[in-house]
């Protein structure tokens, strides 16, 4: 049988890495090539992406992975970088938590009313949807000089093949995408004065993007050609694309800086209802729909812990399990806790104004914030269930936070449905299947599934005790 490899650049918010991915029609097996960390840097300016930094480790690992049959990227999404009429890249992208957006919304619903941006983009609000970013960015210098926007992937992918496109999947969380049609909303970018000719051309999952160029060849010492692919660019496009899923009733939640919960849908859901309860409709592979929430994750946990001087995650997890259940909980989509610095202080903070108990040790604070996120995972999964109008019977968690089993065991008690957890790298997972599937590889999102449920070891979690429980911490959260 044909054995093919494939690398999957995947950047996350806190870590980059390469992963190989080695396919035939019955098998599939990933390796770590190189994992690198993503460190945001403040300088006068604001908070700011490190990119060359992040793509010194594309090449490392481009290296370190050996001969490939193709690459493909994905990143997080919304974040772009400018590039002058050269093709030089002006500026450090702004990082998504910088504090440029803040009451940049309210401007654009005076042009744009929230309700009509809902209809004809499907996308949540997040301050950070880069029609805001854009929006803000309206009367610098910066963007009057800048001649293209390329979103992260797809600028690394410029820069390693010279080539520029616009991903789809990634293109959707610009909030400038019409969901019904999978093209630009050109009504809403000339309402809100975005030129769109500032976008490279959309490209989509499986398409071709370019071959390493001499100089990329040279800095990987790969041997050419060496084709990239269009994946799933955005990493939670990628991440939903490998969920093991055996039957239609699934829900899934991607786990890592962000947790993402939701459904896949075949339409968009673009009901006042789904807009109030703040339902985004961003794209995926084969014409699918990402009906889900952004719950602010691990993020809450990463920046207690590296308030707390970077303790061991085990034995804090193990700490964390001893203390009893559901004494405090924070509104974990709630947009207080989406900038960096003091989080244990603004969590024992929103705990008092609830008043709730104050969670005080790092064991305390940690269960806290689990116990969050189990319930506003259950809440999105609850909502998405009912907004949809489609049953759930199993809940499927991927990513980095699957690791974490306190999390796992919670989020099936908190739904009240099993959790089946795994894999972990999903967004890698689905970038190399989209590559070998615009290899010929393998079929369908079906097939892709059904071969990752032959190949990954998955772990399933039961619910434990009933729900009212939380249902109760819910009811505390919403009165406080
Ligand atoms: P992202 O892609 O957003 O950077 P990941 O999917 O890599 O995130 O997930 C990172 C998260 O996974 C961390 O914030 C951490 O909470 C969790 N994690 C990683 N390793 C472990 C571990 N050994 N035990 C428990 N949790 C872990
Ligand atoms: C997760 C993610 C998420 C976006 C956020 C900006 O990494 O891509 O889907 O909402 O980052």
């Amino acid at each position: 049988a044909r054995v093919r490899s494939y690398a999957a650049v995947d950047l996350g918010a806190s870590s980059g890495r390469v992963m190989v991915g080695r396919v035939d029609p019955d098998s599939l097996e990933l390796r770590e090539a190189h994992r690198f960390p993503n460190r945001p840097v403040r300088v006068p300016e604001g908070l700011r992406w490190d990119v060359l930094a992040l793509y010194a480790g594309v090449l490392d690992g481009l290296r370190a992975a050996g001969p490939v049959d193709s690459v493909g990227i994905d990143s997080w999404a919304v974040d772009y970088g400018l590039l002058d009429a050269d093709g030089a890249l002006l500026g450090n992208p702004v990082h998504y938590r910088d504090a440029r957006t803040e009451g940049v919304a309210e401007k654009v619903w005076a042009a744009l009313p929230a309700a009509e941006l809902y209809t004809a983009t499907g996308l949540q609000y997040a301050p950070f949807n880069t029609l805001y970013q854009l929006t803000a960015a309206a009367e610098t210098a910066q963007l009057a000089q800048a001649w293209r926007l390329l979103l992260i992937p797809d600028l690394l992918s410029y820069w390693l093949t010279g080539e520029q496109g616009t991903e789809l999947t990634n293109a959707s969380t610009t909030q400038l995408i019409d969901p019904r049609t999978r093209d630009w909303a050109h009504g809403v970018a000339d309402r809100l004065g975005i030129d769109l000719g500032l976008f490279a051309p959309l490209r989509r999952p499986g398409d071709a993007a370019g071959f390493l160029t001499p100089g990329a060849l040279e800095a990987t010492g790969l041997s050419g050609p060496v084709p990239v692919t269009a994946v799933g660019s955005h990493d939670t496009a990628s991440a939903v694309a490998a969920v093991p899923a055996t039957g239609p009733g699934f829900a899934y939640i991607s786990t890592g800086t962000w947790s993402l919960a939701g459904l896949e849908l075949t339409a968009p859901v673009l009901t006042e209802e789904s807009r109030a309860a703040n339902f985004t409709n961003e794209l995926g592979l084969d014409g699918t729909v990402r009906y889900l929430r952004n719950i602010m994750g691990l993020w809450l946990l990463q920046e207690c812990v590296r308030e707390w001087g970077g303790p061991d995650l085990g034995a804090l997890l193990l700490d964390a399990a001893k203390v009893p259940a559901l004494r405090s909980v924070v509104d974990a989509e709630d947009a207080a806790f989406l900038a960096p610095g003091r989080m244990p202080e603004r969590i024992a903070r929103a705990c008092r104004a609830s008043g709730q108990p104050v969670p005080a040790t790092p064991a305390e604070i940690t269960r806290c914030i689990l116990d969050s996120l189990a319930l506003a995972h259950r809440e999105a999964v609850a909502d998405a269930e009912r907004l949809a109008d489609r049953p759930v019977d199993v809940v499927h968690m991927v990513g980095g936070g699957t690791r974490n089993a306190l999390l796992c065991q919670l989020t099936a008690d908190a739904c009240g449905l099993p959790v089946v957890a795994g894999p972990t790298e999903a967004s890698a997972l689905g970038n190399v299947l989209a590559q070998a599937r615009a290899d010929g590889l393998v079929g369908d999102l079906a097939g892709m599934r059904r071969l990752l449920v032959r190949t990954q070891p998955l772990t399933r979690y039961e619910p434990r005790g009933d729900t009212v429980r939380w249902r109760a911490a819910r009811a505390r959260l919403a009165g406080g």
